[in-house]
């Protein structure tokens, strides 16, 4: 055994720490990066570098909870892996979740009636899809409901979301420059990547049903799959935001593309 944590090896315990580590500051780095080159895009696309923003602040704020309860949880005067809350993960997700769907309808400057349509739909099954996965990840029993069913019920939103952002969203691509709908399109596959590690991970770590006894590996196993898809959703996806941003900046004012861009 080691002297770190009763419930996880050295090397486990190692590992959730330098990835919960690399959350703070991929999240901290990216909202303070997107926060000051704001200025860089025009300012009908502010707002969509704005929330990118916001979204990987909020998730830095939720990074240094979660690192800090792992820290107590796992290996301060607490060793008690029942002390770690994976609450930190489902708030921030209900808050950034919608904000990331913000983004990307707002990038797009779509018409104001088709943004609101698209938002209207997407908001509610991303809060649904949250709020029903919580009591699964958390293993709350609730009438006795097992971690897959809810993972199960959290899928049908989940499924609905993908549905309106590929085939409804996709109508509206048409209207967009080639190049826009070059990166549009590696923005969904970047999405549709990551947000499928979400329910994998989910997979991974609803074997222990509630009540049962702290299963490391499984608690591992979703502390990473969930930090990395993470950092793919927020960060990298964010930044791709932004250089959409940059590009219909360029297409639309062609003073704004001389000063920006050398070859414009
Ligand atoms: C849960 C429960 C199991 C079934 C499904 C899930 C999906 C979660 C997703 C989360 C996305 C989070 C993002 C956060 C970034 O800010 C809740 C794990 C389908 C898709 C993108």
């Amino acid at each position: 055994m080691n002297t770190l944590s009763n419930a996880l090896d050295n090397g486990q315990f190692n590992l959730v720490y330098n990835i919960l580590s690399l959350g703070i500051a991929s999240m901290l780095f990216t909202a303070i990066f997107l926060f000051v080159a704001r200025e860089r895009v025009l300012p009908r696309y502010r707002i969509a570098v704005m929330v990118s923003a916001t979204v990987t602040a909020i998730a830095a704020y939720h990074y240094f909870r979660m690192f800090d309860n792992f820290s107590h949880a796992f290996a301060g005067a607490e060793n008690n892996p029942d002390a770690y809350n994976v609450g930190y993960r489902y708030v921030d997700w209900l808050l950034t979740v919608p904000l990331l769907l913000v983004e990307l309808v707002a990038v797009l400057a779509l018409a104001k009636a088709a943004q609101s349509s698209i938002l209207n739909r997407l908001v509610p099954a991303a809060a649904a899809m949250i709020v029903l996965g919580y009591p699964g990840d958390a293993k709350l029993d609730i009438w006795g409901i097992a971690p897959s069913v809810w993972g199960l019920l959290s899928t049908i939103p989940f499924l609905y979301i993908l549905y309106v952002l590929f085939i409804e969203l996709g109508k509206s691509l048409s209207r967009q420059s080639e190049a826009v709908q070059k990166k549009v399109k590696i923005l969904r596959l970047l999405l549709i990547a990551t947000w499928g590690v979400y329910p994998i991970t989910f997979i991974l770590a609803m074997g222990t049903p509630p009540g049962a006894p702290f299963n490391a590996s499984e608690f591992v196993a979703r502390e990473v799959g969930y930090s990395i898809a993470d950092i793919l959703a927020k960060c990298l996806f964010g930044l791709i935001i932004y250089s959409i941003a940059r590009i219909k900046s360029a297409e639309d004012d062609k003073e704004f593309a001389k000063a920006e861009f050398k070859d414009a």
